[in-house]
């Protein structure tokens, strides 16, 4: 396996939107970012990933954007983006930055122009059909809900949107299109930015046409919005062409990259992408009718997952690690326990990312611990998402309330809401009124709050980031769970050269005994960091975990 510096890397993600307000109109914005790099390097990482900052009018928070070569104006400029970036580049970090081309905002001048007319020369940027008997092309759904494609009188056709209606699709088909991207990407990356997070990057090729045969969303995005025929033509061309020319890096976002068709995109031989996000995990809690169907987490499936995409990527290709982002539940609240051991299990989860193979993400406010919100009126949501699947509850004939609480739990704002800095007012994230109301809960947790007490969730961030870094084999060692089927405990080893490590996390609030069986010796093992800070009890090969404590042994 090849080293390079993305591997070994540490990635801290940024929601700019929520980080830090700067000028008191209750928008996180660049200049905020800027007054906290020496925060953000304090905790160890290596590269910020900073969600959309270009120009948007905001219908999905910058995921919608009308110029790929301007600046949100909530958020700066561009000379406050080139200051960010020699910010970054000066503390020795680098920056990824987020690229969302498989739609524009409807208010990007190509879509202007391609709406004018049937011949206008932009007409084919994107993706327009005439209907059928009066309906849409076909049966496709939004992934945000509705139908996929708008009505447009002007023309008398329809376009195709995966997203909302103001993210009509790019048509990659198009070599303009693609053209307009690799110059797009040229742009950013000759100022000096260190990579991308590509947006759903896996449903840029379209399919045929036809009606989805399927009846849920999931089924319907991995079999036939994803993956499509000319995927791999489409970024093996954007590697060659762009890429390849720069010492940068990639993970792609993309529902539908599963095990079987994962290394197409990441293995090394490809010339693809460094990396993709994978989802299996993070939609267990997930039913058939999608995030607004929750069930409970499977555990051992959730371990299950880990060990097939390491055995599936090992050697080959590269994973990324990460548990939260922008898009999910608070994990302390998903994966953990938010309440009596939140420090405890907030530790945890920042054990089990520090000690895997593949890239670690930390998603903004994890290091402190924040938690899910639970607002009392579905007007203080602000998120395109949570009120589309709103308005489709309540058009068949559902309860409210019902739907409020399963926002509490599922929805995207959970992650979104300000950045707990301090105790004042609006946890400092803003000296005006915020866009999103903070967590209540701001006043306890913060970080300042946390600098204070030695024993907080953000000094262990700290120390199992460094302890990586003490520890480089654990970027590269092999990987293998230790008791797949045992209900509480994710137990693994991680070996390579003849250097061992045993990792042990307890994943419940009961005090288990595990017996570790297999291939090393623990007995010569020592604890080399663990979530508790006294006497581990132990004899021989048998352990007793207390609640949610995870232990490293070498
Ligand atoms: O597949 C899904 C259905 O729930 C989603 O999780 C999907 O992967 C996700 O919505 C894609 O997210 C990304 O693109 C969106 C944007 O709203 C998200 O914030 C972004 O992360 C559209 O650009
Ligand atoms: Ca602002």
């Amino acid at each position: 396996m090849n080293k390079t510096w993305w591997k070994e890397a540490v990635v801290y993600q940024i929601y700019p939107r929520s980080f830090n307000d700067s000028n008191g109109d209750g928008i996180g914005d660049i200049q905020g970012v800027i007054q906290k790099l020496d925060y953000i390097k304090s905790l160890g990482v290596d590269i910020i990933w900073l969600c959309p900052v270009y120009k948007s009018p905001n219908d999905d928070n910058g995921y919608d954007i009308s110029d790929y070569y301007d600046i949100m104006d909530e958020f700066g400029s561009m000379a406050d983006f080139d200051q960010l970036l020699d910010g970054i580049h000066q503390r020795g970090m680098k920056l990824l930055m987020d690229l969302v081309v498989n739609h524009t905002s409807d208010e990007h001048h190509w879509f202007e122009e391609s709406k004018k007319s049937k011949n206008n020369p932009k007409r084919d940027y994107f993706i327009w059909k005439s209907g059928k008997n009066g309906e849409p092309p076909n049966n496709w759904k939004s992934i945000f809900g509705g139908s996929a494609w708008e009505y447009d009188e002007q023309t008398g056709e329809y376009y195709l949107h995966l997203f909302t209606r103001k993210q009509p699709d790019l048509n990659w088909e198009n070599e303009k299109v693609r053209n307009e991207v690799h110059d797009l990407m040229r742009f950013w990356l000759d100022k000096g930015v260190d990579g991308f997070r590509m947006d759903v990057i896996s449903v840029i090729s379209k399919r045929n046409y036809e009606d989805s045969p399927y009846a849920d969303m999931n089924s319907t995005i991995n079999n036939v919005y994803a993956n499509g025929p000319k995927i791999h033509e489409y970024l093996k061309e954007l590697n060659e062409k762009v890429l390849s020319k720069y010492d940068v890096m990639t993970v792609g976002e993309g529902p539908g990259i599963n095990l079987d068709n994962a290394l197409n995109y990441v293995g090394e031989s490809a010339k693809e992408l460094n990396m993709i996000f994978h989802f299996g995990h993070m939609f267990l809690d997930q039913g058939v009718g999608g995030r607004f169907d929750p069930v409970s987490i499977d555990f051992i499936e959730f371990k299950k997952i880990f060990q097939q995409w390491d055995d599936r990527l090992k050697g080959e290709g590269w994973g990324s690690i990460f548990l939260g982002n922008h898009d999910f539940q608070r994990i302390v609240s998903r994966f953990g326990n938010d309440g009596q051991y939140r420090v405890e299990s907030a530790k945890l989860l920042a054990m089990m990312l520090m000690t895997m193979r593949g890239t670690p993400y930390i998603y903004q406010g994890e290091e402190i611990g924040m938690t899910n919100v639970a607002f009392d009126s579905i007007e203080d949501y602000d998120d395109v998402e949570t009120f589309n699947a709103y308005d489709e509850w309540l058009a068949q004939g559902k309860d409210s309330e019902e739907f409020l609480k399963i926002v509490h739990t599922m929805g995207r704002d959970n992650a979104r809401t300000p950045m707990q800095w301090d105790s004042s007012e609006n946890a400092g994230f803003t000296a005006g009124n915020p866009w999103l109301k903070l967590n209540p809960n701001y006043t306890a947790i913060n970080v300042d709050q946390a600098e204070k007490d030695s024993n907080s969730i953000l000094h262990f961030y700290r120390k199992m980031v460094q302890f990586r870094k003490d520890h480089p084999s654990l970027v590269y060692a092999d990987f293998e769970i230790i008791q797949p089927y045992h209900e509480q405990v994710f137990a693994y080893w991680r070996w390579q050269d003849g250097e061992s490590y045993l990792i042990l996390l307890n994943f419940s609030e009961e005090e288990v005994e595990f017996q570790v069986g297999g291939q090393f010796d623990t007995s010569e093992m020592e604890v080399l960091i663990g979530n508790y800070w006294d006497e581990l009890q132990r004899s021989g090969s048998e352990f007793i975990l207390r609640a949610w404590e995870g232990l490293v042994l070498g």
